[in-house]
């Protein structure tokens, strides 16, 4: 097993299976997730790793260097939660090629002069809360923390509730600016979300930058009343603004060179066939190079909406949920990556990462492993285990350089 990131992810395949969609559902402080958080623990523990848990429910498992001293550390890790039916590599692979190439270290012999930990981020895709890498931006002071318990999921579970329930005490959540101090780099590996590398024939490449990216929550309200009984110029229909927004987001996200508008989640209240809309939640990411020109779709598609709901005499509300812009990764760290892995191609990403949020405070770089679909957030997420094996290697070697020296 030691070594096999692919043999670990088998380990888990069976968790957080989701049936009705396919693929895996694995929000943050669930069942599932927490199974795949205590099979973490149980594989850090195996190997010797000193576990601790921190207050915003990060796991990092230390492998420490002699003097037992935890500065300049060196980090690695990824995220356990998933999106509703995606995929079993999109963070799994990143935490499972970690524990793998603390094993092919231990295998050469390496004796690291500054610890290795491996940590793992709740909430990365928040999926379940609405933040993305929520861990991430707790830790690192981008989040109130006092909103951030506040949270509530769709059944009205706030974040404190649920971070209560995997064991942790939300008094504790917040900012951790010496933990932070403490770490010189972070790297990350991660399945890509692309077709970049398997278009280019290779299994590993490094991280360029990140585009801009944003979630924002529309608020659409009208007023519910009888499908049959109700003349259409009686109705103030929320829905038919909602349709509103989507064409206008898809119009504007094309009208953008390579921008990316898309709209996954709909919520209609009350939601009977027979029954005219009260009111519809849905939430729009966007994303772009730039950060001005996600704005800029947002505030047209805002005003698109407005123009819609004062027609349809409905109201409407846009919050903006999380934001992050552009990173471009650091390129001293990066030049390192390089001299380690010097055939390995260098690609931007449409995908956020923990990786991205942690860039704007300590040196970071990521490595993508190639993923022959291209897809992601699907059950159809795919890589071969020789490309998982590559991505191991290449990881354990670009630790060797960072905690031998
Ligand atoms: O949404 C993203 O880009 C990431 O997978 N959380
Ligand atoms: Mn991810
Ligand atoms: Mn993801
Ligand atoms: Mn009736």
């Amino acid at each position: 097993m030691s070594g096999d990131a692919s043999a670990l992810l088998a380990q888990i395949a069976h968790i957080g299976v989701d049936p009705e969609r396919g693929g895996y559902t694995r929000p943050v402080f669930s069942a599932p997730e927490l199974e795949l958080r205590a099979w973490f623990i149980a594989q850090a523990d195996h190997r010797g790793l000193d576990v601790e848990i921190d207050g915003n429910g990060v796991i990092w498992a230390w492998w420490d260097a002699p003097d037992a001293r935890r500065v300049d550390a060196i980090a690695t890790g990824s995220h356990l939660d998933s999106v509703p039916g995606g995929g079993n590599l999109d963070g799994p692979l990143g935490i499972a090629s970690a524990l793998a190439a603390v094993d092919v270290l231990r295998e050469r012999g390496i004796r690291p002069v500054r610890p290795l930990v491996v940590a793992a981020f709740p909430e990365e895709e928040g999926s379940r809360f609405g933040i993305a890498c929520l861990g991430t931006r707790l830790l690192a002071g981008l989040v109130d923390p006092q909103r951030v318990r506040e949270l509530r999921d769709d059944k009205g579970v706030t974040f404190a509730e649920a971070a209560r329930g995997a064991g942790l005490d939300p008094a504790l959540i917040g900012p951790d600016a010496a933990r932070l101090a403490a770490i010189s780099a972070f790297v990350e590996l991660h399945v890509e979300q692309g077709r970049g590398l398997e278009d280019l024939g290779q299994s590993v490449a490094l991280a360029g930058a990140i585009i801009a990216h944003g979630r924002w929550h529309v608020r659409i309200d009208g007023r519910g009343d009888h499908a049959g009984a109700t003349r259409m110029a009686d109705r103030q229909d929320p829905v038919v603004v909602a349709a509103e927004t989507v064409r206008a987001l898809r119009a504007h996200a094309l009208v953008v060179d390579d921008a990316r508008g898309t709209i996954g989640r709909i919520k209609v209240t009350p939601g009977g066939t027979n029954v005219i809309a009260a009111s519809v939640d849905l939430w729009m990411d966007v994303r772009h190079r730039d950060e001005p020109a996600v704005r800029r779709i947002v505030e047209e598609v805002t005003a698109a909406t407005e123009r819609s709901a004062a027609a349809e005499g409905c109201t409407v509300k846009v919050t903006e949920q999380s934001f992050s812009p552009t990173v471009a990764f650091d390129n001293g760290l990066r030049e390192r990556m390089h001299a380690v892995l010097p055939d390995a191609p260098v690609l931007d990403t449409g995908a956020g990462h923990d990786a991205g949020v942690l860039a704007g405070v300590i040196p970071t770089g990521m490595l993508f492993v190639r993923n022959p679909t291209g897809a992601s957030h699907t059950p159809a997420e795919a890589a071969r285990p020789e490309d998982v094996a590559v991505g191991v290697i290449a990881l354990a070697d670009v630790l060797e350089t960072l905690i031998t020296r």
